[in-house]
């Protein structure tokens, strides 16, 4: 007899959660014992589902690096008594917390999918009960007793994404998701439809381990025709600033002006990581195909290649957070090191 999987899911808050406030009319989360009775039908699926609530629950808009690790945590002190994790988030930045979470988690054997939805689970017109019943059976799947997915992912409207590939493009539309430059892992329709050459092999033997430091003095910085040297240079001399995610032009091309790259060439003299990632949704930045990018190459602005901002922005976060030696610093932030970037 085949074994039942075990999933925790695990609730931070966001629109699946929430109700109207009769006062003000606006959305906020609501308890989750409440939105487990809207879901009589997750009593039908063929696994035990055992339930975490983060005490506060909260709109993704309030995520942090300490709500991050509060996830990470509870998947941690869990993770040896369950076969898979969903997490329950808001929309807005469950991109950036699935990428977090993938850099946190390291040599993960076992599914983290984030879901949640557009419309809160009560509504009639709801999203939310597909995508929960789907992400669930998806973290749920089992071969010969191991999971068949080892990796941080985002489910959303019939699609599994690689977390850390993922941004989120729609405001409204139940396709809030999309992720340019790598294909979903699953597609959901009569049947699951997996990719599994598309998924990261599994680690192994190496041991799981959560990694707890991240480093908040970074930024972004998005290029647009008309900054000023007095904006960029104020940014670059805020104190303690470590990092920053440059999203530039195309594929990685900024202003030629002498002032900017006078700017630049200093914040890296003095030690800053410049991170180079294209504006555009889809596509790689590399440096050297324009003249607009050569001087960037030759400074030593590191190449973001094809990663999202937000993987650009939570790798910088936890790389800062490990004592890499500035020397290897660029080479590390190059390397994919949980399938966030083609190589
Ligand atoms: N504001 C909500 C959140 O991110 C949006 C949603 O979940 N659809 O928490």
């Amino acid at each position: 007899m085949s074994q039942k999987a075990r999933i925790l899911l695990i609730y931070t808050g966001g629109t699946i959660g929430m109700s109207k406030d009769f006062e003000t009319g606006a959305l906020k989360a609501f308890n989750f014992n409440k939105l487990l009775q809207k879901i009589p039908e997750l009593k039908q699926l063929d696994c035990a589902i055992e339930t975490y609530s983060f005490e506060d629950p909260i709109d993704s808009s309030n995520m942090n690096p300490e709500q991050w690790y509060n996830i990470a945590a509870v998947i941690e002190d869990n993770y040896t008594s369950f076969d898979g994790f969903v997490v329950l988030h808001g929309s807005d930045t469950m991109s950036y917390s699935a990428s977090a979470l993938s850099f946190m988690l390291e040599n993960l054997a076992k599914p983290v999918v984030f879901t949640g939805s557009q419309l809160p689970i009560g509504d009639l017109r709801t999203d939310a009960k597909e995508n929960l019943i789907t992400a669930i059976q998806i973290a749920s799947l089992l071969e010969v007793g191991r999971p068949v997915i080892s990796e941080v992912c985002l489910y959303f409207e019939y699609k599994l994404y690689r977390g850390n590939r993922t941004t989120k493009i729609n405001a409204e539309h139940f396709r809030a998701f999309t992720s340019p430059n790598y294909p979903e892992l699953v597609e959901s329709g009569v049947h699951l439809k997996l990719n599994p050459v598309l998924f990261l092999p599994l680690v192994g033997n190496a041991a799981f381990k959560v990694h707890k430091k991240m480093d908040t003095n970074v930024a972004i910085i998005k290029m647009f025709p008309g900054m000023s040297e007095a904006v960029l240079s104020a940014i670059l001399s805020i104190k303690n600033l470590k990092g920053i995610v440059l999203e530039t032009y195309g594929s990685g091309n900024a202003p030629t002006e002498d002032w900017f790259l006078t700017l630049m060439r200093k914040a890296i003299l003095d030690g800053l990581h410049i991170i180079n990632v294209t504006q555009c949704s889809g596509g790689s930045v590399n440096m050297g195909q324009y003249e607009t990018s050569t001087v960037l190459k030759e400074i030593g602005v590191i190449s973001g290649k094809d990663i999202t901002t937000e993987a650009a922005i939570t790798k910088l976060m936890y790389l800062l957070g490990h004592d890499i030696a500035p020397t290897n610093f660029k080479a590390v932030f190059e390397t994919s090191l949980r399938g966030e970037i083609s190589l």
